[in-house]
């Protein structure tokens, strides 16, 4: 236990407040953060455009194209909800569950999306000391100087977001507001569409206590399992839950979160995220060569390198390079760039191949070095979240 206090200990600037689970006590800085998460957003986007389909259940799909129905849906207004109609189900389920009434089925139009969500959260930024975009509908803003520390000033400050939200773009918007990421992102999803949550820093503990523990940012099904056979269920059952029997089960830095977590403690920082504009690898041959299956040996294992990069933050690439450095260190290089973004490594592995083939037709250059390169990188798309999780992967 003792790290652990240490280290809030060493983080803290400022004003701070102690809070006491059991014999732990732990204390939270006063930090005020707000997590904003517009409502079943592609279908109000949809609604917005057409209001005549408001009152109706409306459902915004993506279509695989292999049959009339077959595909996902990719989320559905809170009337649709009530029939049983959520993100992730199929299509054909959805219109099953839908066939007495009458129902709107509409195909994602991203862009017009995209278009909305960047304006509403030029609105966000504004009212934010610092922004955190997490993805098309979300964000986080660290709150804490313009409204002097004050919880009451920052719940009238969620209000008037709102306002300005729904008077600038017609849309509405779930915000939770709370000492840190961890409390808001949770407070957010407690009163939705339209909901307002905000848990004070002496309210936490009570607030998370009976909640389940797959409400905690990275309980997925597996840990929810593996902590059940341990006796937890509750986010207050983690929180009294022995920290190194935890770090024995999960390792140090997980088990470490975990405890953290359930206690409410949260130090990560709301911080502009800036997505890198490319990932490469590059690597030295045992000797020069013009040998193809020698070269992509060496590629393939840098792609699946690169790869795990790109997957670990979540982003997607639209061009793909390789490069050669010759014996006599002359550079030569070779591109392909996509019309759409994709995560794929098989479409990496066989981008490159094709571009060392293109490079030894091309060129009588001896290989003494090898590299390959994403670029054109952005945020991978709900779309594509949402297909992953349809032709099923689990959370963990
Ligand atoms: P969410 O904020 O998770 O969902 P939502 O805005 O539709 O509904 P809520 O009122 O509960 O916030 O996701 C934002 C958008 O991302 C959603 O409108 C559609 C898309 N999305 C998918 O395409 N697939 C998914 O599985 C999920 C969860 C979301
Ligand atoms: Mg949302």
């Amino acid at each position: 236990m003792d790290y652990f206090i240490k280290q809030q200990a060493s983080n803290s600037i400022g004003a701070s407040t102690s809070v006491s689970v059991g014999e732990v006590t732990v204390i939270l800085q006063d930090r005020i953060v707000m997590l904003v998460d517009l409502d079943y957003f592609f279908a109000q986007c949809e609604e917005r455009r057409n209001p005549s389909i408001s009152g109706k259940p409306v459902v915004v799909c993506v279509y695989s194209g292999r049959t009339e129905d077959s595909g996902a849906v990719s989320t559905a207004n809170y009337i649709a909800r009530k029939y049983g109609v959520k993100s992730g189900i199929p299509i054909s389920l959805a219109k099953n569950k839908l066939k007495d009434v009458d129902a709107v089925f509409l195909p994602v139009d991203k862009q017009f999306y995209r278009e909305v969500s960047d304006k509403i959260m030029e609105i966000l930024r504004s009212h934010a000391d610092h922004f955190e975009q997490m993805g098309i509908d979300e964000a986080y803003l660290d709150v804490t100087q313009r409204t002097k520390g004050n919880y009451h000033e920052a719940e009238e400050l969620a209000e008037t977001i709102k306002g300005d939200v729904l008077a600038q773009q017609k849309l509405t918007c779930s915000i939770g507001v709370g000492p840190n990421k961890l409390v808001a992102k949770i407070s957010a999803d407690v009163q939705k569409p339209d909901g307002l949550t905000s848990v004070r820093p002496g309210e936490v503990q009570g607030f998370l206590s009976p909640l389940p523990v797959r409400r905690l940012v990275g309980v997925g099904r597996k840990t929810e399992k593996r902590l059940e056979t341990l006796g937890v269920r509750t986010v207050g059952q983690l929180a009294r839950f022995d920290v190194q029997k935890l770090i024995e089960v999960f390792g140090r830095k997980l088990g470490a979160y975990f405890h953290n977590a359930s206690l409410g403690v949260d130090e990560e920082p709301v911080q502009e995220r800036s997505e890198p504009e490319s990932m490469s690898r590059i690597s030295t041959l045992k000797q020069d060569t013009r040998d193809l299956t020698v070269l992509l040996n060496e590629a393939y294992r840098l792609c699946s390198e690169v790869h795990t990069k790109l997957m670990r933050q979540e982003l997607v690439y639209r061009s793909v390079s390789i490069y050669v450095v010759a014996g006599d260190l002359s550079v030569h290089s070779r591109s392909k760039t996509f019309e759409n973004p994709t995560s794929s490594l098989e479409t990496f592995k066989r981008t490159v191949k094709e571009l060392y083939e293109k490079f030894l037709a091309e060129s009588d250059a001896e290989a003494r070095r090898v590299g390959v390169k994403v670029s054109n990188l952005s945020k991978k798309e709900e779309v594509q979240k949402q297909l992953t999780n349809f032709f099923g992967s689990s959370k963990d």
